[in-house]
């Protein structure tokens, strides 16, 4: 096969695009990229991870090439060909290192959003380092355009920030629990170290300096680190401000504080104790509480090890092996339309900053207000397929994203998944409505934007105090969220007593 050739250092995306962001409190994610400097905005602003604004526009996907792990996490049990569950350790087949590249390849032609490749699992990659970097080595020479991503628990990631380095790899992601061995001990029965195991305080004593030694060498070398933080209640729950603040003084760019997922049929350790997860508000404080003191993600999706397309829509079973071996694929023609869509979407981001920087009298759409006013926040569910717009049917929605709209802006604060309200069966097996559960997750929200809507959902919701709103299709979402906001609040809606909006 003959590949184009590709010069990493020449990329797609305009290199002058704006300076320091002058509406620096706006929170949004566009305003934060407006924070960066150009080095930084280009290794971030096509990577779905690492930037919010991103994640509308780009697909990432897991290549499952490394079976092993060197520790034992509360919280972790790899299975296999577990087709309905999404959470990170779980995939349905395991890939050799060729064949991976192989997938890879025949992804980013199927998918021109594909910009990422990720290797999370279902172990550790760097407890199968040969495998991983075999992957990446092979990668890197067939589809040089495509970002290399790798998410470690640390233990042996010392030994390998030079390799790392060396294969041009921008983005690691370690998931740093605690950084106390008391807190520790309590998450990690054991880890696997030079050749034996060492349980309780002593090996999580082990991991916490491990792992900051490796996130103090990564930011040494230039190398983004994003953290990524299990809440687990009344274990770390009081204990990752404290997370937040060490590894933000180190350099960490982005900090992702997720959800634990602790189901008894999973037979994890904390599943089958009963140890429960958090719940969303109780997520959303933390992260907030957080946010003080570094930037935080709110659009994690909680990936398989296997995971392929946006985040939030799983694509994994187009591509299993006997399918990908029978695709034709024209790389060379591939390769030019994922090009052509980066230059797109970097097109687009430059006009929206740019409308941001415009001055205030011009900014009648942007989803910030255009002058300061007063109401109390609105959490809204948006329903899309990607592309940073309304373009999803209530009745196709498998997630709902939760925005935030108030006076400084609209902000992103989760995700609430849902099953498939026009699948044809209309019941979840536990005797409640697949409606029923879909307003269930939507608590809290007070309007719902979609693209269309039926007469029946459109009355239940109503009822339940979420009023559906299917007059902003197409639209941008923050612009859309921010109008519909400014709406409630011109009819007098959002009317609240001081006390209470400082408290919001
Ligand atoms: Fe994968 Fe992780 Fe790279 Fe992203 S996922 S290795 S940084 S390419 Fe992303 Fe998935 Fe959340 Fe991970 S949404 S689980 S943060
Ligand atoms: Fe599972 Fe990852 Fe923990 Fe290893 S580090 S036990 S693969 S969650």
């Amino acid at each position: 096969m003959d590949f184009p050739a590709f010069d990493k250092t020449v990329s797609s995306v305009p290199q002058n695009m704006g300076g320091a962001c002058s509406a620096g409190s706006c929170g949004s994610s566009a305003s934060q990229m407006n924070q960066l400097s150009d080095e930084i905005r280009l290794k971030v602003q096509d990577h779905p991870c690492y930037s919010e604004e991103a994640h509308h526009h780009f697909a990432r996907m897991h290549a499952a090439v490394a079976p092993a792990c060197n520790i034992q996490c509360n919280y972790c049990n790899r299975k296999y060909d577990c087709s309905n569950e999404s959470r990170p350790g779980v995939v349905s087949e395991l890939l050799t290192p060729e064949q991976a590249v192989k997938k890879t390849l025949a992804v980013a032609a199927a998918i021109p959003q594909m910009s990422v490749l990720g290797i999370a699992g279902p172990g550790d990659p760097l407890a199968n380092a040969e495998r991983t970097f075999a992957t990446f080595r092979g990668l890197a020479e067939k589809a040089p355009d495509i970002k290399l991503c790798v998410s470690t628990n640390g233990l042996s990631l010392p030994e390998h920030v030079d390799e790392l380095a060396r294969h041009n790899i921008e983005h690691v992601t370690i998931t740093i629990n605690c950084v106390d061995p008391d807190v520790g001990a309590k998450i990690y029965p054991w880890i696997f170290w030079k050749n034996r195991r060492i349980r309780g305080r002593a090996a999580a004593a082990i991991l916490i300096e491990q792992q900051q030694k490796g996130l103090e060498m990564l930011v040494a070398r230039g190398i983004l680190v994003k953290v990524n933080s299990v809440l687990i209640p009344g274990v770390n729950d009081q204990h990752l401000k404290e997370v937040s603040r060490i590894v933000k003084a180190k350099g960490a760019f982005l900090h992702n504080v997720m959800p634990l997922i602790a189901e008894a049929e999973h037979g994890t350790f904390y599943g089958l104790m009963g140890q429960r997860s958090p719940t969303p508000d109780e997520l959303k404080n933390l992260q907030d509480a957080c946010e003080g003191d570094m930037n935080m993600m709110r659009h994690c999706r909680q990936c398989r090890a296997d995971a392929v397309g946006l985040l939030g829509e799983d694509r994994g079973a187009e591509f299993t092996l006997d399918k990908v071996d029978a695709m034709e694929i024209d790389h060379e023609a591939a390769l030019a339309r994922r090009l052509a869509l980066r230059a797109n979407v970097a097109a687009e981001f430059e006009a929206k900053r740019a409308r941001m920087h415009a001055p205030v009298t011009q900014v009648v759409t942007l989803h910030r207000p255009a002058k300061v006013v007063q109401g109390r926040p609105v959490m809204m569910a948006v329903a899309s397929k990607g592309s940073g717009v309304i373009n999803e049917h209530f009745g196709h929605a498998r997630e709902f994203l939760i925005y935030e709209a108030s006076e400084t802006g609209a902000r992103l604060i989760g995700h609430r998944k849902t099953d498939l309200y026009c699948s044809g069966d209309d019941t979840c097996g536990d005797g409640e409505s697949v409606l029923d559960r879909t307003i269930r997750a939507l608590e809290g929200c007070e309007r719902v934007l979609c693209s269309k809507i039926g007469i029946e959902p459109w009355g239940r919701l109503e009822a339940a105090g979420i009023k559906p709103d299917g007059e902003h299709g197409m639209e941008p979402i923050e612009d859309a969220v921010m109008a519909v906001w400014r709406e409630m609040l011109t009819s007098g809606k959002l009317a609240t007593p001081v006390a209470e909006r400082k408290r919001a």
